[in-house]
């Protein structure tokens, strides 16, 4: 598996096979006391499987990228992490006719303090579609180019309609929470990087966490907002056809970067729970 690492992506990948493959000795380890789970959640097709799996050190699905087609997941799928086996990683369907039932139970779960931590993935619309190809797409009209643009459009409102739907279990969750937003697929919105930032850290997504940031008071909060490339590869419908290709110049130099920056930030909000 080093090898294989080494070969695909040179030696600045080599912490990643450290961090997640070479695992800890559990004998070696403190005694470990249990921990709360942590939630990878957000709409379908964003990338959420794809996180979980890297997180808890499944590599190779990540390291070879895009093998065939998107498997959506239709149930809750649940890891647990590389280094800290007894952490619960789960991660609910995120489509959006599942949500009401599904999700509900999610929310319960934040509110009552089941997690510690909660990864709420985006993709800034470039959700990979299920389903049919993208002509047979309520939003397709005729134009390629404008169905992209809707399509985007229309799965950037999803991502808030989603965080609008756990932000009341958000404001009440017990003790300490963090959460992080992540932005997937950098590779395929990199041009619009500007755009991107600006929509995550400004206007209604910002105004959303401010609430949560304000009802949680001395409860304790801790935020974080990154974007990675956790993949390199073109976004097709499911017939096959390109609908975003990664962005010309796009390497696995930026990506290695985006994704080390990304496990920083991860590490930086699982010590702030450990302190009291
Ligand atoms: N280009 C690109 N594709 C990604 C990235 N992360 C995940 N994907 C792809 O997006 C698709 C959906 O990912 P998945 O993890 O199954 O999404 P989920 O429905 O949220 O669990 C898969 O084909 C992944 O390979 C990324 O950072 N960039
Ligand atoms: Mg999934």
């Amino acid at each position: 598996m080093m090898a294989v690492l080494l070969e695909k992506f040179g030696k600045g990948w080599a912490w990643v096979y450290e961090k997640f493959w070479e695992k800890p000795d559990p004998s070696g380890t403190e005694e470990s006391k249990p921990r709360k789970g942590l939630l990878v959640i957000g709409p379908g097709g964003t990338g959420k499987t794809t996180f979980a799996k890297l997180i808890s050190g499944q590599l190779l699905p990540w390291v070879f990228g895009e093998t065939g087609k998107y498997d959506e997941s239709f149930g809750e799928e649940t890891f647990t992490l590389s280094n800290e086996p007894n952490v619960q990683v789960v991660v609910p369907a995120g489509q959006a006719f599942r949500r009401e039932s599904a999700w509900a139970d999610v929310r319960t779960d934040i509110a009552s303090g089941r997690y510690s931590g909660v990864v709420f993935v985006v993709a800034f619309g470039h959700h990979t579609p299920s389903g049919t190809g993208y002509k047979s797409h309520p939003l397709y009209k005729g134009k390629k180019d404008e169905f992209l643009v809707s399509y985007t459009a229309t799965k950037r409102e999803e991502e808030l309609a989603a965080l609008e739907f756990i932000l009341p279990a958000l404001e009440t969750a017990p003790e300490k929470l963090w959460l992080m937003t992540l932005a997937t697929k950098q590779d395929l919105w990199w041009k619009e990087r500007a755009t991107v930032e600006q929509f995550y850290t400004a206007g209604r997504w910002a105004d959303h966490l401010a609430k949560v940031r304000a009802a949680r008071g001395p409860r304790g909060f801790a935020y974080e907002f990154r974007s990675a490339s956790i993949t390199l590869s073109n976004l097709k419908d499911s017939e096959g056809t390109v609908l975003f290709p990664t962005t010309e110049g796009y390497d696995v130099e930026k990506q290695a970067t985006s994704v080390k920056d990304l496990f920083n930030a991860f590490d930086a909000l699982r010590n702030w729970e450990d302190r009291s």
